[in-house]
């Protein structure tokens, strides 16, 4: 039987959530989602309930239970056994404050229970969904906005920073500084208000006259510390005098977009709001669909004046998908690896299956050759483009013939850097965190290989130079690296992603010296098992002499941790075939593109690789 969807809503007192009754439990209603709240207070948060209660309405056999938290940790945990005890199939959450629930949402994860994070960025990957921002990119776009504001000629700019800052807050002015610091021009100063309310922010500024006054921008990473700025530059007769950045943009009165739109703010850095997105992602799990990713990071944008109402829109554009053929034109690498073989598989597959009409360029590693592809796709004025930068850098020009011929690009598996990230030459990146990966690589060797008296001597091999997961697996394992000096990396060189190019970069380094390298890694498999190979053909005994970390995990490398021979493998996604598609349709049908689509991944060693190869697929 369907009931239709029940919503439950929660009083705003702070009781439980309304029992459900009999004939609303689990049996033959579907699914129950449990939604945590961190506070139904901001506009914002209401506006998530109300886009979520929209979307579940749309799946006759989901229902939805509220609670409001009231912004206290001890609630919202409270909140969640409440849930549980009803009995939910999935919890979505928005918790208050930064790190304070984790512990909670690992507990509820752990148990089997999907959880799907929303809006406040938790530490570390006990979750099963993380949707939101990228608090540190809205801090960068509101900088480059500010620094083209006060352009060449430069100014004074005042910034607010919570005392204590939350987790999104540090992440927003660290992205924020990272531009300003840069500019010789702009003068910085930072107030720290005792909280991140309007009224601390009100009060610091109304008590720092002399800073505000001779500021040209004060800056705040919060639509409500914004709101105190505003009063107070209002009350101290400055309005029009300073301009306000900051960063938010919620619907609703009083809120950015609404300050924007009475010339109080000079420009708003939206965060979006993710309903839409959740839901979608909370069927496909509950249909254990394959293919959802780990992190959907949404898109954020600048908003003035003058583009308040199209910026509206956009937030509200429903996406009707009409089912049509879309016609893609892909750019792709070439066939260096294992991986890339799985991941043109997994991409052809899912084409037809999303009715996707697709045409594939191999690039054999170069860049020319993707530009040739790109532009040959522009001529056939395909629906949408589709790229797998061999390089990360040089894109800026093509990218923009693109976007001039009105067609639209997703990056896929590798990202690219652009000179301008505002000019929007693609619409969203699909793939790993090599960042992560890399990250994994180093902590694996930290709690796996002891480190004698002389130190650890590594050997990198590296992907491809300049190429997305290269640059970033390599930065990745550093941050580790630099935390744990008795391990250092005593060679580098680049391997291309290739068998060969791992064999040569062992036999190159054979030429010139005794072999006196404790750990290798490989930024990826196919790579490590030649290094394996050259490595044998010289007696020297992988995993025994020298430990082998590799980036991939593909079913030869399984093979080789089996083998006894590769020490670990950190896996990265190539089945990104169904995201992709879901992503070409969805930007079809006119609907937000995320910012990053990033997949789940996982490590594996030689102590559980017996217990996953059975299920690799590739
Ligand atoms: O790790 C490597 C491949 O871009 C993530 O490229 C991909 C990398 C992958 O050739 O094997």
């Amino acid at each position: 039987m369907l009931l239709g969807v029940l919503i439950i809503a929660v009083s705003l007192a702070g009781c439980h959530p309304v029992p459900l009754s009999d004939s609303a439990s689990k049996k033959g209603v579907g699914s129950i989602i449990g939604v945590s709240q961190a506070n139904m207070r901001e506009e914002w948060r209401i506006a998530l309930i109300d886009e979520l209660r929209d979307e579940i309405d749309k799946n006759d056999d989901i229902q939805m239970i509220t609670t409001d938290a009231t912004d206290s940790e001890g609630k919202q945990i409270q909140d969640i056994d409440n849930l549980i005890g009803y009995g939910i199939d999935l919890l979505i959450i928005s918790p208050c404050g930064g790190n304070a629930l984790r512990e909670k949402i690992k507990e509820v994860y752990d148990s089997g229970i999907p959880v799907i994070v929303m809006d406040r960025a938790v530490e570390g990957f006990d979750y099963t969904l993380y949707i939101g921002p990228d608090d540190e990119v809205i801090g960068q776009q509101a900088g480059r906005y500010v620094a083209d504001l006060l352009g060449e000629k430069g100014g004074k700019v005042v910034a607010l920073s919570g005392k204590p800052a939350s987790v999104q807050g540090e992440e927003r002015l660290s992205g924020f500084r990272q531009i300003i610091d840069g500019q010789d021009q702009i003068e910085l100063n930072i107030l720290y208000p005792a909280s991140e309310t309007k009224d601390a922010s009100y009060d610091v500024i109304a008590a720092s006259k002399g800073i505000v006054e001779s500021a040209d921008v004060l800056f705040a990473y919060s639509d409500s510390m914004a709101l105190g700025m505003c009063d107070a530059v209002r009350d101290m007769g400055l309005e029009g005098r300073v301009m306000i950045v900051d960063c938010d943009g919620f619907k609703g009165e009083d809120e950015g977009i609404d300050l924007v739109s009475q010339g109080r703010l000079k420009a708003t850095v939206s965060c979006p709001i993710g309903g839409r997105e959740a839901v979608d992602y909370a069927v496909s799990i509950l249909k254990k669909e394959s293919g959802v990713p780990k992190q959907v990071i949404l898109r954020s944008n600048i908003i003035e004046k003058e583009n308040v109402e199209e910026s509206l829109a956009k937030i509200n554009a429903g996406g009707d998908d009409d089912g049509r053929t879309i016609r893609v034109g892909y750019a792709q690498v070439g066939q260096e690896s294992n991986w890339r073989l799985a991941n043109i598989k997994s991409i052809e597959e899912s084409a037809s299956v999303f009715n996707v009409d697709l045409h594939m360029e191999m690039a054999d590693q170069s860049q020319e050759r993707q530009f040739e592809a790109i532009r040959q796709f522009i001529e056939e004025d395909v629906d949408v483009i589709v790229v797998s930068p061999v390089v990360e850098t040089g894109w800026d020009e093509v990218l923009r013939e693109a976007k001039a011929a009105g067609i639209p690009v997703i990056m896929s598996d590798r990202n690219v850097i652009v000179e301008n990230p505002e000019e929007n030459l693609t619409t969203t990146y699909l793939g790993a965190d090599f960042t992560e990966e890399g990250r994994r690589a180093m902590r694996w060797i930290r709690d796996n290989v002891k480190s004698d008296e002389g130190g650890m001597r590594i050997m990198e091999i590296m992907g491809n130079a300049g190429a997305s997961p290269t640059e970033e697996r390599g930065e990745g394992f550093r941050e580790i690296l630099a935390e744990n000096p008795s391990y250092y990396i005593a060679y580098s060189d680049y391997g291309d992603f290739t068998y060969e190019g791992g064999r040569e970069a062992v036999r190159k380094y054979l030429e010139k010296n005794e072999w006196d390298i404790d750990i290798i890694y490989a930024h990826n498999d196919d790579m490590a098992l030649g290094a394996i190979e050259e490595l044998k053909a010289h007696g020297i005994k992988p995993d025994e002499d020298v430990k082998i970390i590799s980036v991939d995990a593909t079913k030869a490398a399984f093979d080789a941790m089996i083998r006894g021979e590769l020490s670990c493998a950190v896996e990265c996604n190539p089945m990104i075939g169904p995201q992709l598609m879901k992503a070409v349709r969805d930007l079809c049908s006119g609907k937000q593109m995320p910012f990053r689509i990033i997949t789940d991944e996982q490590v594996f060693d030689q102590s559980n690789a017996d217990d996953y190869i059975g299920k690799r697929r590739y």
